[in-house]
């Protein structure tokens, strides 16, 4: 151990010595994030120790329960860090995983980190706190970790002691794969990122008039010819079913779950494009005004045009269809039915019906907010993307209000190729930041990018960061505790992992973005990795 002063004044005076060498300079940065963890999102408690733990050159990692799981992310994180650590099931060595359900005070995803001259400790009643435990100790590791380099000196960490728990269940992203499709590739990069800000729920927005992504083997042109059509200059493709299911269980692994929507009953012309004489009413009366007529694809970006032919018994059949597959390999308890941006006499039957479909299949329904409209069940959950509807059920929200987390919007006022209805000057990381619910029933937050304009995963990256960064922590940390200016004093601690990640993340202005160079590849310590 070495005491805080003479630590303060090692590291000043590298400082001072390192102008001229760029190596140095990168040696006093590390070191500062060792003594001043800057971690987003912000923990519950924490408190600060005066000494620093200098990792010695021995190391073994211990567990209890069934944290063998844990143990393994534990070790890749340290051998990514050059130290070499074995596993066991003894209660000794200096890194100690203790699962039990003992700590039930800490909840389904909280934890306890506690590091001192004896080591490091996590402590949680679930492998999901273990897991953001270790995810909190990697943000107070060098950065250089994320992209493999490994430096040749001590590692240092803070003595301190962390008491965390999330504020919401419910921290999301969505992503819009249908209008311009994004790949398992990009997806596991997605996830990669949202689990280093211990977020945990990745909304898949599988289907639209655009396109069609998800394989539904009843049904195969769907995606023979629903999925090869996207939004004017877009990525068209779809995702296998085993494609998903290997998404869903990457993502399981970081305690991220899939919510597949399959979005209905309008948003369907990809559907109706792909089977035009069992969805479509005579005459296509369904689709009006027309913007285009099967075998057309639709390539435009207006709404609200398209709808199953609702007084057809029929597509119910196709609905009961395509809700038991996707149940079939949906691991996750959701099944969200979109319901939005449609009219038709039929609508709230329609939406009561899919609700008691998704149920019978042993699913819970989300909807866009406008399916509150009708008597849903009250397990329902409402999506609340605009927050017009009057709901006639008392059912929990999950709040998506565009003003603050719809980020197919500008990061900056006229940035190109954003959406704008919503907020005509976009929708800064302060105005992201500032979101408080007043719903009494909200449980958690979930932030959309839509993708009319957001065509390459550049695009993609650069609406979702740096303001996910908000949206993980409007999730996580209690609400009495954010502070914005001490939130962006940390966003700038977090550039160099940024960059070292490889994001393409937009350049907000106040930010200095010049922390190390970025990347030109996706890197994160756990990239690829699945525990034993
Ligand atoms: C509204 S939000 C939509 C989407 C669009 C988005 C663009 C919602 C349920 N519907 O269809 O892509 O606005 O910002």
């Amino acid at each position: 151990m070495k005491s805080k002063p003479l630590y303060l004044a090692l590291v000043l005076a590298s400082m001072l010595v390192a102008c001229s060498s760029e190596k140095e300079v990168e040696w006093a940065v590390s070191q500062s994030e060792a003594q001043a963890p800057a971690i987003i999102p912000q923990p519950q408690q924490l408190a600060l120790g005066e000494v620093t733990y200098e990792v010695p050159s021995e190391n073994q990692i211990s567990y209890t329960g069934e944290a063998s799981a844990s143990a393994n992310w534990l070790q890749e994180l340290l051998s990514r860090a050059g130290i070499a650590a074995g596993i066991s099931s003894s209660q000794t060595g200096g890194w100690q995983l203790h699962l039990s359900d003992t700590l039930n005070q800490l909840g389904e995803e909280g934890y306890r980190l506690d590091i001192s001259a004896r080591g490091v400790q996590i402590q949680a009643a679930t492998q999901a706190g273990l897991f953001y435990g270790i995810q909190t100790l990697r943000q107070l590791l060098p950065s250089a970790l994320e992209s493999g380099q490994v430096e040749d000196k001590p590692l240092l960490l803070p003595e301190l002691s962390i008491e965390d728990v999330p504020h919401y269940s419910w921290r999301g992203t969505m992503v819009d794969v249908a209008r311009s499709f994004f790949d398992l590739e990009y997806l596991k990069k997605h996830v990669d990122r949202m689990a280093t800000y211990k977020m945990n729920r990745l909304h898949l927005h599988l289907t639209d008039d655009q396109g069609w992504r998800i394989e539904i083997k009843g049904w195969p042109k769907l995606t023979e010819v629903g999925g090869d059509s996207a939004v004017k200059d877009g990525r068209s493709g779809y995702l296998t079913q085993e494609e998903y299911k290997e998404l869903q269980s990457y993502a399981a692994a970081r305690n991220i779950i899939i919510v597949p929507e399959i979005d209905m009953p309008g948003h369907i012309y990809a559907a109706l494009r792909s089977y035009p004489e069992e969805l479509n009413c005579p005459d296509y009366t369904n689709i009006a005004p027309r913007r285009a007529t099967p075998p057309e694809p639709y390539t435009g970006t207006t709404v609200g045009w398209s709808k199953f032919c609702l007084e057809n018994p029929a597509i119910y059949d196709f609905v009961t269809d395509v809700i038991r597959e996707m149940s079939e390999i949906t691991t996750g308890p959701w099944i969200h039915i979109g319901g939005d941006e449609i009219q038709d006499p039929r609508y709230e039957e329609f939406v009561v019906k899919a609700d008691s479909i998704v149920q019978d299949f042993g699913k819970t329904t989300i909807g866009w907010e406008e399916v509150t409209k009708a008597e849903v069940s009250n397990s329902l959950i409402s999506q609340v993307w605009h927050g017009r509807v009057e709901s006639v059920v008392d059912v929990e929200v999950i709040q998506s209000i565009c003003g603050h987390f719809y980020l197919d919007h500008a990061n900056v006022e006229g940035q190109e190729h954003t959406n704008n209805w919503c907020k005509s000057d976009g929708i800064t990381l302060e105005e992201v930041y500032d979101f408080r619910s007043e719903h009494p029933r909200t449980l958690g937050v979930e932030a959309p990018v839509w993708s009319e304009f957001v065509i390459t995963d550049e695009r993609m990256d650069d609406r979702f960061w740096p303001r996910s960064l908000a949206v993980a922590e409007i999730g996580w940390t209690a609400p009495e505790k954010r502070d914005y200016q001490d939130f962006f004093q940390r966003v700038q601690q977090q550039v160099n992992r940024l960059n070292a990640m490889g994001i393409h993340y937009h350049q907000t202005p106040g930010i200095d973005w010049r922390q190390g160079e970025r990347s030109d590849q996706h890197n994160d310590v756990f990239a690829g990795f699945m525990p034993e």
